[in-house]
């Protein structure tokens, strides 16, 4: 069970579903653990270190933080199945669009839906993201900037499938999973009242067709896992030893110090562990639980800040 992939999402999450995708595209086996939509999550904190946003896999005792990451650990952990990243520009492309439309993204849905959330879950993002004020009065008045922010995107999208391609690059890859997750958050949740925004998501044409095609990929196969089996697998495992990472120290870190990793956008909740390895994509920090024991937890370095403690 160590070996096995378990993610720790929840079905509203797009980067949770970039991920589920993520696991059709490469038609694996996974297990899922549904978590709550907003902290406390008791069983999976102790394991994260305290890091908070969604999705997070775990395998045994090593945990996953952040979508860009986890694309490429998949990548390395089942190198049988097709693959993620068809080049070196595939995840600068995933870069652009993540920090490009998952803020408008999540507007326009608010904008629909905001008076029906509950309080805490609207105090829960303000604290999370300054940017995500979910109140449905804002962003009434802000869906022109938001469907603007968003179009110019769609525009680029739309002119690379232009040529008929299937895909965005060669074969299906991270990039189109990855384009698809938040337009998918917009037609999956405001169903037909975003159709006059955002026309192009609705008319039959090339973007509707590659929508379709990103969504058969599907989800793999899943089997439902509770918090606490996931949370025992952890306790039970030792994490592995991350010698696929040619640690460099260009950063003048030294292995065995304690370092902090803290998002440098949204969910700023640092985490503190022992630096066990790094290079210029990734950074393992060791965790010591009293209840879960052993764990390392492992970021990318693009978008996180890392600072001694
Ligand atoms: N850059 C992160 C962004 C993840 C993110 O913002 N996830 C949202 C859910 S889609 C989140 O964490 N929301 C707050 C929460 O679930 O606690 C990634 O790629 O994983």
């Amino acid at each position: 069970m160590s070996e096995e992939l378990i993610l720790h999402h929840y079905d509203l999450s797009p980067f949770s579903e970039k991920i589920r995708l993520a696991m059709g595209l490469k038609k694996l086996n996974w297990h899922s653990v549904i978590i709550n939509s907003m902290p406390p999550r008791p069983l999976l904190e102790p394991l994260t270190g305290g890091y908070r946003r969604t999705p997070v896999l775990q395998v045994g005792a090593d945990i996953y933080c952040d979508t860009h990451l986890i694309l490429r650990a998949l990548d390395r952990l089942r190198p049988d199945s097709p693959a993620l990243f068809a080049n070196s520009t595939t995840q600068p492309l995933c870069w652009w669009w993540d920090k490009a439309t998952f803020v408008p993204a999540v507007g326009i849905w608010a904008s629909f839906y905001g008076d029906k959330l509950p309080d805490e879950f609207i105090d829960d993002r303000k604290q999370f993201a300054a940017a995500l004020d979910l109140s449905k009065e804002t962003n009434e008045i802000n869906m022109p900037l938001n469907i603007q922010r968003i179009n110019t995107h769609l525009a680029c999208l739309i002119d690379i499938l232009a040529d008929g391609r299937s895909f965005i690059q060669e074969e299906p890859s991270a990039i189109d999973i990855t384009a698809y997750h938040t337009l998918w958050f917009i037609k999956h949740n405001c169903k037909d009242k975003a159709q006059n925004f955002l026309p192009e998501l609705y008319k039959p044409g090339l973007l509707l067709s590659w929508f379709e095609r990103v969504a058969a990929l599907g989800h793999g196969t899943s089997e439902t896992l509770t918090a606490e089996q996931a949370f025992d697998i952890a306790k039970q495992a030792e994490p592995a030893e991350p010698n696929y990472i040619k640690t460099n120290l260009n950063n003048g870190w030294i292995i065995g110090e304690k370092l902090r990793v803290t998002p440098d956008d949204s969910g700023r909740v640092p985490v503190e562990g022992t630096l066990i390895a790094v290079d210029n994509h990734e950074i393992v920090l060791r965790l010591s639980d009293t209840k879960a024991g052993n764990i390392n937890v492992h970021f990318p370095q693009a978008g996180f800040d890392v600072t001694r403690v």
